[in-house]
């Protein structure tokens, strides 16, 4: 007996040492331990034994037993680890992988797009982001804007106000936002305020919500020029052309003196609509010298400080530079539009690499 168990033990321990599988663990435990397993033949032969033998071998066969319990459990646990290690391994998911792009079916809307190409530029120049409610009351969008009772745009017919609340609008421009800065900050100010804005409007160029960049600098010298300067450096940065004319045309804003409209220089041939001086020109933004009421009401002197304005449509600015017709199509919610129309999620714009690089191109 002893000699068989000797035999056994150096026969199962190798055969436990070779199992590369918690499967073939299990056929090496079975053919051991098992119903029709080795060591439990060897049992079956004790009560042949005399009953001083039996005592002897029985002893020896419980500690062969115990101990190849005890390796087949130690390598059960080896081959466990290391099977769920392998499988972690093999499953395991790099998450900070960029996208597949053309398995994606979302895009960025073109006003988000252009949003950010406009503030990035904006942010380089130097520009705070500022930002503001939609919902205004009747000092922030009007009055502090020095626009008088009579103005159409306090009219119903223009503004939406809120049923219970008179005095509350929907913003229809994001003035309200530079008043704030105005009050609550000393100069040197420098601030753009984009934002969704609302007036009662519908037409092939006019929505009801739409988006607006407005701009805000004020100091002690600040001057027309830099006004100028500011706008033509910012137009050539967006539509990606050192080939940019603006023309600056006499107008009117309540909350500006003197005001002006900027149109800037474009062709258009053969249905395509493009930036370029020396041919048509193509309404753009309106812009002016903040006017003393408006400082004044801010509480900025106006013999101390002066700056310039702007205000821009950031869909138009987005129709302009991308070719879309129908500003109506931007709020449709179609599937086929925005994948027409929009940007992959990794066309990210920088100045470095090209504000609309990859726009359009993939899709
Ligand atoms: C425009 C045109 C001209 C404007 C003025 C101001 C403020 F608050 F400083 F008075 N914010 N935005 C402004 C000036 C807006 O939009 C066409």
């Amino acid at each position: 007996m002893e000699q068989e168990i000797l035999s056994l033990r150096q026969e199962l321990i190798a055969a436990i040492e070779g199992a590369d599988t918690v499967a073939a663990l299990e056929t090496v435990r079975v053919s051991a331990l098992g119903k029709n397993g080795r060591i439990t033949a060897l049992m079956k032969t004790l009560g042949a034994l005399t009953p001083q033998e039996r005592k002897t071998a029985g002893q020896a066969l419980n500690t062969f037993k115990t101990d190849i319990a005890a390796f087949l459990d130690e390598k059960k646990a080896t081959l466990e680890t290391r099977e769920l290690n392998a499988r972690l391994h093999a499953e395991s998911v790099d998450v900070t992988l960029p996208i597949r792009p053309q398995n994606t079916p979302g895009r960025i809307h073109p006003v988000t797009q252009v949003t950010e190409e406009m503030l990035t530029i904006f942010a380089q120049m130097g520009f705070d982001v500022a930002e503001g409610p939609d919902i205004e009351d009747d000092y922030h969008n009007f009055e502090a804007l020095n626009i008088p009772a009579s103005h159409p745009a306090r009219q119903m017919q223009a503004t939406f106000f809120l049923k219970d609340q008179p005095d509350k609008m929907l913003r229809t421009q994001t003035s309200g936002v530079q008043i704030r800065t105005m009050e609550n900050k000393k100069p040197p100010i420098k601030i753009v305020a984009p934002g969704r804005t609302y007036r009662r409007d519908y037409d092939m160029t006019h929505t009801p919500m739409f988006h607006q960049i407005e701009g805000l600098v004020i100091d002690k010298k600040t001057t027309l020029a830099h006004l100028k300067g500011t706008l033509i450096e910012f137009m050539k940065l967006f539509f990606e052309t050192n080939d940019v004319a603006l023309r600056f045309r006499p107008s009117y804003f309540p909350f500006t003196e003197p005001s002006f409209e900027a149109d800037v220089g474009c062709s258009r041939e053969n249905g395509e609509f493009k930036i370029k001086s020396g041919a048509g020109w193509c309404e753009l933004l309106g812009c002016g010298m903040v006017h003393p009421n408006v400082l004044r009401t801010c509480g900025l002197d106006p013999d101390e400080y002066q700056g310039f304005a702007f205000g821009c449509g950031i869909d138009r600015f987005a129709m302009l530079k991308y070719g879309i017709p129908d500003l109506r199509s931007f709020f449709d919610a179609d599937m086929r539009w925005i994948r027409h129309y929009g940007f992959l999620p990794t066309d990210v714009p920088t100045l470095i690499n090209g504000l609309s690089q990859t726009a359009g191109a993939k899709r």
